[in-house]
């Protein structure tokens, strides 16, 4: 098929935007209810096929899902051609097509970006798109195979699958040697990959995975299928069906904003068992035990990075190539201060606004960058150069052989295009059996400071701008300065708000050196934020008070 404005014209008049609706591509891309995105994903549809046309047909990719979002809401992600999330500056383009208010207007928007960016709109063009379990993910398929054709774009579905298995799809059909552009392929080289670096480790009883009741739940029984018996999972939360479930009183969201365990795993994890969180679209990951007390502990993404981190960084030693490979951690303003103080004594560590578009560029100027959200989202990339010099080198002894090898298996184990709930578990796992490790010597690295998250209701949660990696508030005006007093009031007490990306909210952080103090920083900030936004102080949330 060719690129034809007539025909999308004809499609697109099968998809009007709502008028009453502004769009906003947000921290991953855009998201809000699941019945307002027909439209926007139509477009999107036409978007990535002009993306592959301008990057020589290369695949681009799609993914429908809101993840971490409760289930009446759903999304759409944008995937380079490398397996990342799509460039910055293609995100003006994503939101003027998505907000122009009629078909003759979307068709000079889209006249307009081809020849801005002069693009060749003879070049074939290939788009690979998967969902995830929500029940607006059907229609919204089907909305953007319509955008596929009116482009004249060839699609691929990969049908009801994770995010990650779509990044991983499409690195692997653009670059060969990524590994086999399926989903075969991609189960294949993990756990392979796992396999050789657990051999001869001792084995645990069993992992708990509380699957988010999301799509998760499909990739970790295949997962499972895969592993046999190097890794016994037992699966929870895994009700793919049930209405409302998804996300709900479980998963890696859940888990990080409550600071709890699952309702649904009370009873099931015992004493000193790991257990961990995926969440609605299997990208993030956070894990947990019970210690010996019976408390709830729980191991996020900055615990995952220093774990990570510092046994690459002994194997780069042990295999004697240290001060050619330099490692470095990026991090955002939710990593908890203690991990990153534990981290800046040890290695280089840069803070970047959230969103693993950041994460992941920041990441990229390290010969291995380890990212990691606090929230449980993240990976490792080695650069290109790294790879090169884990080929070419020779080690002296067996022991610095052994040590190489294993670095790269950690490169085929490790989903370097996104953060991967499964990847980074089996990462995890690694590690742990290597070091010997329990949760309770893995948690005993640093202390976490006692820390809050809130959500904050806003009429416009735009008026709230941020700078400094999202550290301090440069609108509303005098509000940063107010927290800033607040602040000082604190023991080792640190707050920022910033607008989300992803839901309609203000986000609140806040930690202090006692759990009683980040929890009154933390509802007294977001206090603060409600009554700038104009809010109804008889309808202010009880626990701001
Ligand atoms: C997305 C992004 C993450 C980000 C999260 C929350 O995750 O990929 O990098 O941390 O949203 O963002 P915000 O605080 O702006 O709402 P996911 O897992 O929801 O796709």
């Amino acid at each position: 098929m060719s690129f034809a404005y007539e025909n999308i014209a004809t499609f697109s008049d099968r998809h009007p935007k709502p008028t009453y609706y502004q769009y906003q591509y947000g921290t991953a891309g855009f998201r809000t209810l699941g019945d307002r995105l027909d439209s926007v994903v139509f477009r999107v549809g036409i978007l990535a096929a002009l993306r592959s046309m301008k990057h020589n047909s290369h695949a681009i990719g799609v993914m429908i899902t809101a993840s971490h979002n409760p289930e009446q809401d759903n999304g759409v992600k944008l995937i380079d051609p490398r397996g990342e999330m799509l460039e910055a500056s293609w995100e003006v383009h994503a939101t003027t097509m998505a907000n122009a208010r009629s078909t003759e207007e979307l068709i000079e928007v889209i006249q307009h970006i081809v020849d801005l960016l002069n693009i060749d709109t003879t070049r074939p063009a290939v788009v690979i798109y998967g969902r995830d379990t929500r029940p607006t993910g059907e229609s919204l398929v089907a909305a953007l195979q319509d955008g596929i054709q009116a482009a004249g774009a060839r699609g691929r579905d990969a049908g009801i699958t994770t995010t990650p298995v779509v990044h991983y799809l499409v690195r692997a059909t653009n670059s060969k040697d990524y590994g086999e552009a399926t989903e075969a392929g991609y189960f294949t080289k993990m756990t392979d990959a796992y396999k050789k670096l657990v051999a001869g480790r001792p084995k645990i009883s069993s992992l708990l995975v509380d699957c988010a009741n999301g799509v998760g739940t499909m990739a970790a029984e295949k997962l499972k299928e895969y592993l046999g018996d190097t890794l016994p999972i037992i699966l929870e939360n895994t009700s793919t069906t049930t209405p409302g479930a998804l996300n709900h009183a479980c998963g890696a969201d859940y888990v990080k904003t409550m600071q709890r365990l699952p309702p649904s795993l009370n009873g099931k994890l015992t004493p000193t068992q790991r257990g961990c969180s995926l969440d609605g679209d299997a990208d993030r990951l956070m894990y947990f035990y019970i210690d010996e007390k019976r408390q709830f502990r729980m191991l996020d993404g900055d615990k995952i990075a220093t774990l990570v981190a510092a046994f690459i960084v002994d194997l780069v030693k042990a295999s004697g190539l240290q001060g050619q490979i330099r490692v470095g951690i990026v991090q955002t303003a939710y990593a908890n201060g203690a991990s990153t103080k534990y981290l800046t004594q040890r290695l280089p560590v840069k803070c970047v606004p959230t969103g693993v578009k950041h994460l992941h560029h920041a990441a990229e100027s390290f010969d291995i960058g380890v990212y990691f959200e606090a929230n449980g989202h993240g990976t490792v990339l080695f650069s290109r150069n790294t790879q090169e010099i884990l080929e070419n080198h020779e080690p002296n002894t067996p022991a610095q052989q052994t040590a190489l090898n294993h670095i790269i298996n950690l490169t085929k184990l490790i989903n370097q295009t996104v953060g991967d709930a499964l990847s980074d578990m089996l990462l995890v796992e690694v590690v742990l059996a290597h070091k010997s490790y329990s949760g309770i010597e893995w948690d005993s690295l640093y202390t976490d400071l006692p820390n809050r998250l809130v959500k904050v209701v806003v009429g416009d949660r735009n008026a709230f701008v941020t700078t400094d990696a999202e550290r301090r508030l440069v609108s509303p005006p005098t509000l940063q300065q107010r927290i800033d007093e607040l602040v000082l009031k604190y023991d080792g007490g640190r707050a920022f708000v910033r607008p989300s990306g992803t839901e309609d909210v203000v986000r609140v952080y806040a930690e202090a050196s006692t759990r009683a103090q980040a929890d009154d920083l933390a509802f007294r900030v977001a206090g603060m934020v409600y009554d700038e936004s104009g809010g109804d102080s008889t309808k202010r949330p009880k626990e701001f008070i």
